[in-house]
């Protein structure tokens, strides 16, 4: 997995690619990235800044992206400088001129009221939208005069008491164990070696029990109904019973195109779906009258396919080759450089000629929230060949167990 380091300050990245080091994961830089953001940092916590400054570059990149935002706060000062640290002596100051400010303040304070601590709040937040905090601090004390080359920001008045040296005088190594950024970023590392990708599989066009079950029974995390003009269509009251003889575990999605509201929502009562894929030309207002969740699906033909997705508030976009002839099961797989693009608008099913010898590659490529399979994994249209869909889910599964 990719992830993006949304920060600018060169001596964080270098802290974090040490205290991250050795993880399967590959830290993109905005020097890599070669593209500069300014993040306007006016939250009121550092949570909030630290979300903010990851949302910006995911959305940038549409990779999931980790940042920090982190303050001293001292204790005769009631908290400041806090979430204010980069800017306490003004707008565009140095790091000397910030630590002569603190000094100057605590000037006379004795050593007992000197008591501070840095706090660094790391964000990590992902295009399927799931956000997540982590907090680590140190304990420490102002010290009357600026001691240590190494580190950064306030580090050289910050003393260790454990150690007797201030920050700026630990190396490197010992900076990294103990500091509010490696208390936070060691808990980023251990989320995120259990964070096993897990793409989700969709088996699309239902049309019978048997291959119901057959999904089932592979683990797949949902299946899909037709209920417009196609090969793998289906009646409400066919996908009522199979529904019915299928447990919660499995999402039942019904397929849609240019329903009117009525019928979808007739339907949906009688199959108790829960969730509906929207697969026609169907405008942002008619899907924002579901309060059920939705997928909108966009046929994707050149960059332009893509303009259309941000004006739609769905819970998830499915993306399919466009064809003139139909309004999907095309077989044919589209270019999934504008699936990798896509994913900043939100999860991605991938969908569009999937098969046993492509899906690998694309979920290597795209790393989509879902795979979306039908005829790939069919004996003919509308039956699905057992030894085909259940090989399709061992390919996947494979690929998103591994490291
Ligand atoms: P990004 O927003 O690009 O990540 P930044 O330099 O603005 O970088 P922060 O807002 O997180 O960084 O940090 C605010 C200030 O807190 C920073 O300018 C330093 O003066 C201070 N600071 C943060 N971490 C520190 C550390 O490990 N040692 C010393 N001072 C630190």
């Amino acid at each position: 997995m990719e992830i993006v380091l949304a920060t600018q300050n060169k001596d964080k990245i270098k802290e974090i690619r040490e205290i991250l080091k050795g993880i399967s994961v590959k830290l993109i830089t905005f020097q890599e990235h070669s593209r500069e953001l300014s993040v306007k940092e006016d939250g009121k916590t550092l949570e909030e800044n630290a979300i903010k400054k990851a949302e910006v570059w995911m959305k940038e990149t549409g990779k999931p992206a980790l940042a920090d935002d982190s303050g001293l706060e001292v204790d005769y000062l009631t908290g400041a400088p806090g979430v204010y640290s980069s800017r306490f002596a003004g707008e565009d100051v140095t790091y000397a001129d910030n630590n002569a400010k603190l000094l100057k303040i605590m000037n006379g304070v004795p050593e007992e009221k000197r008591t501070a601590r840095f706090r660094c709040i790391a964000a990590l937040v992902f295009p399927d939208g799931r956000k997540e905090v982590f907090q680590g601090i140190i304990e420490g004390i102002i010290i009357t005069a600026p001691r240590g080359k190494s580190g950064f920001g306030y580090d050289p008045v910050f003393l260790v008491p454990e150690y007797n040296k201030t920050l700026a005088e630990l190396r490197d190594e010992i900076k990294n164990k103990i500091s509010h950024r490696a208390v936070a970023f060691k808990k980023v590392r251990e989320y995120l070696s259990q964070d096993k990708k897990t793409t989700k599989i969709k088996v699309c066009g239902i049309t019978n029990r048997e291959d119901a079950f057959l999904a089932l029974s592979l683990g797949v995390d949902a299946v899909g109904f037709i209920f417009a003009e196609s090969k793998r269509r289906i009646t409400a009251v066919e996908a009522c019973k199979i529904i019915d003889a299928l447990p919660q575990t499995i999402l039942k999605v019904g397929v849609f195109v240019n329903e009117e509201e009525k019928r979808v929502r007739q339907i949906l009562e009688l199959c108790h779906l829960n969730m509906l894929q929207f697969h026609g030309e169907e405008s942002p207002e008619y899907i924002l009258k579901f309060r059920e969740k939705t997928i909108k699906s966009f046929r994707i033909e050149d960059e332009d396919s893509l303009k259309n997705i941000p004006n739609y508030k769905a819970s998830a976009y499915l993306l399919d080759t466009y064809s003139e002839e139909t309004y999907g099961g095309t077989g044919k797989t589209f270019n999934w450089d504008l699936a990798v693009e896509a994913k900043k608008f939100g999860p991605i099913f991938l969908a569009g000629g999937l098969n046993l010898d492509n899906v690998e590659e694309a979920i290597r490529k795209v790393e989509p929230y879902a795979v979306d399979v039908s005829s790939g994994v069919e004996s003919y249209p509308g039956k699905k060949d057992p030894k085909k869909l259940e090989e399709f889910v061992r390919r996947v599964r494979g690929i998103s167990n591994a490291d």
